[in-house]
């Protein structure tokens, strides 16, 4: 042990673990300069690391995994609560006695060849009385070197823990070395399990390298064990972007998004606005790209926290138009994972470039060259880069209070049927279209609903408990909240008939974050419609974009009474899943916005409301 540990509990436990798998020697990880190169090192020399060009890519590597090692396995994910029910429906559970059976089998002796690195890390700036501190004990020096980017890793982390509570997080690729054995570039097991116990508060991780299933302190400990923590101690742990936007006055507005992947979350974190905008003076910054930690603060706010310390983006789409910011963040001191190599020694993914290299060697080592049928790079390979190299970083990403929230937006792709943007009409109501917020898994046909995968509040593969618990829990925030933020639902995706987008996306997505903005502020004009408030044509500001008409602008926005009645009824299909613990609220607010939809056009007139933009034809 290169330093003294104080903490008992951890002393025990790391003898406990080593008696159990094995390990031909332990590091303890002091998080510095020096060992993250002497890390690297050795990952190069055992050939799981390439060192990228040192005059284009400084101090970064490249690693290829396993083919089977590739994403998140959520069928091998396991809540293991005392309890089934508070698991809930969309958990995978085993009874927590019979599954630690199955670790304790699987881990016995699986360190055996290999090092034991212990890696104390704190999700949150350290001190942060919202941070939570968690020990990762893995026989990865790649998890090792790739949480030293993702997280505060290190000693400094044990002098903040003391002699006091930590999540113990233990991890193995499950491939033991016998005596002499040749080691592979990527170890892995083709059993795998990521396993949560969420009263003891303890992760077990087995047979994959890869992110979330080996990168234990993102999903599996600041998603699902602290969304149980979170709940028990009224707070939130979200799977939620954290973005600023700064007006011209110099007014600044943090909110809390959520998205399920593939519907550009990390573009939205660090979005560029249009020149119209950058010339009046608008700013936005990013505080975090995936995970927000928010709680209450003295003055009932709420204050957020991004608990990680790097970005886990995905690589492949990821180019200096699309996201200029991502491109710089990984510019240097970058370990990427499956994507391609050039000649020269640099990395390429499919959309980096218009045209792609001539030639490359693929994620999977083999030679590639343009129009031979095959992917360069994994479509889930990425990037794992420092946040504080991102030019857009928000001043205060690591202030231990955290940033107010005013507003949380939710956000899902839908061809059709959801319009561009409305703001719930309570938080009820904002809870409500959170818990329902999905994505089309099929092309749907224009005025139908198609094949929805629901993912409440992108939760669905990240909550620790019961999913109607969940929206409880959301309930009673704004209960015991007097000014909660507002709730906004937004759908970036909409198509017209023939199968074109109809909103422009990226950088655009700007005029809507101002509506929003002013919206979250108490001001901002907009018109009531069945679902909520929506800015009118004239709501948003157009200043430098004149290819969105009118009349795409009502179809953007319009909300088609039969598709929406559709649409309600589907909601049904989450909902029987969990209908003994279900709020009662969503039946009656589900009742309400059928009522809505049921408003003749009389009826606008004789209130004397604007029509808005087509939803009431
Ligand atoms: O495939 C993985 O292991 C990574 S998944 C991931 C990584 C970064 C941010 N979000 C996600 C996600 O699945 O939501
Ligand atoms: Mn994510």
């Amino acid at each position: 042990m290169g330093y003294e540990v104080k903490n008992e509990q951890l002393r025990k436990w790391v003898e406990e673990v080593a008696a159990l798998c094995e390990p031909d020697a332990i590091h303890w990880c002091d998080g510095s300069d020096e060992e993250y190169d002497n890390l690297c090192n050795l990952l190069v020399k055992s050939g799981t690391f390439r060192k990228l060009n040192e005059a284009k890519r400084p101090n970064s590597y490249l690693a290829w995994s396993d083919p089977s090692d590739v994403a998140r396995v959520e069928d091998r994910t396991f809540i293991c609560s005392l309890s089934k029910q508070d698991a809930g429906p969309t958990n995978n559970w085993m009874p927590p006695k019979e599954m630690k059976e199955t670790l304790h089998k699987l881990f016995k002796g699986c360190m055996k060849g290999r090092t034991m690195y212990i890696i104390p890390f704190s999700m949150g700036p350290l001190g942060s009385n919202i941070a939570k501190i968690g020990v990762e004990i893995s026989d990865s020096p790649y998890v090792a070197v790739n949480m030293r980017i993702m997280t505060r890793m290190g000693k400094a982390v044990l002098d903040v823990l003391g002699d006091g509570e930590f999540v113990p997080c233990l991890h193995s690729v499950g491939a033991p070395l016998q005596p002499g054995q040749k080691d592979v570039i990527w170890p892995c097991n083709k059993e795998k399990y990521i396993v949560h116990f969420p009263e003891e508060r303890s992760i077990w991780s087995f047979g994959s390298g890869y992110g979330g299933n080996a990168l234990l302190g993102k999903k599996c400990l600041a998603l699902r064990i602290a969304s149980k923590i979170a709940k028990d101690e009224g707070w939130l742990a979200e799977h939620m972007l954290i973005l600023g936007i700064e007006s011209p006055k110099g007014e600044k507005t943090y909110l809390g998004a959520a998205f399920p992947s593939a519907c550009g979350k990390t573009n939205l974190a660090m979005l560029v606005p249009p020149a119209s905008f950058k010339e009046s003076g608008w700013k936005i910054s990013t505080v975090g790209d995936d995970i927000a930690w928010i709680k209450p603060g003295p003055d009932g706010q709420l204050y957020a926290i991004n608990p990680e310390a790097g970005f886990f983006g995905v690589a492949p789409g990821t180019n200096v138009k699309t996201n200029p910011n991502a491109m710089a963040s990984c510019s240097r001191n970058t370990i990427f994972t499956n994507v391609a190599l050039t000649p020269d020694g640099d990395v390429w993914w499919e959309g980096m470039s218009d045209e792609p290299p001539a030639e490359l060697t693929d994620w999977q080592g083999n030679a590639w060259t343009p129009g031979c049928g095959r992917n360069a790079a994994h479509p889930n390979s990425r990037f794992t880069a420092p946040a504080g190299q991102c030019p857009s970083i928000d001043p205060e990403w690591e202030n231990p209070k955290g940033v107010p929230i005013k507003a949380f937006v939710f956000g899902g792709r839908r061809n059709n049927v959801i319009p561009l943007v409305y703001q719930a009409f309570n938080w009820s109501y904002g809870v409500y279209l959170a818990a329902t917020m999905g994505s089309e898994t099929t092309a749907a046909a224009v005025g139908k609903v198609g094949n929805v995968r629901r993912d409440p509040f992108a939760m669905l593969p990240f909550c620790g408990y019961h999913m109607a618990d969940y929206f409880n829990h959301w309930l009673q925030v704004g209960r015991t909240n007097p000014n909660p933020p507002r709730i906004f639902s937004v759908n970036w995706f909409r198509k017209d008939a023939n199968g074109k987008f109809l909103w422009p996306g990226y950088g655009e997505n700007m005029r809507v974050l101002k509506w929003i903005v002013d919206r979250a502020n108490g001001r901002g004009s907009s018109t009531e419609s069945p679902l909520g408030w929506m800015p009118r044509y004239e709501d948003l500001d157009w200043t430098g974009l004149d290819n969105v008409t009118r009349e795409q602008y009502s179809e953007l926005t319009s909300i088609d009474r039969d598709v929406w009645k559709e649409e309600v009824l589907s909601h049904e299909e989450l909902f029987v899943k969990m209908y003994d613990r279900l709020p009662k609220e969503f039946l009656h607010i589900r009742e309400l916005i059928l009522s809505s939809l049921w408003r003749s056009p009389e009826h606008w007139e004789q209130i004397g409301e604007v029509n808005p933009e087509g939803w009431n034809e």
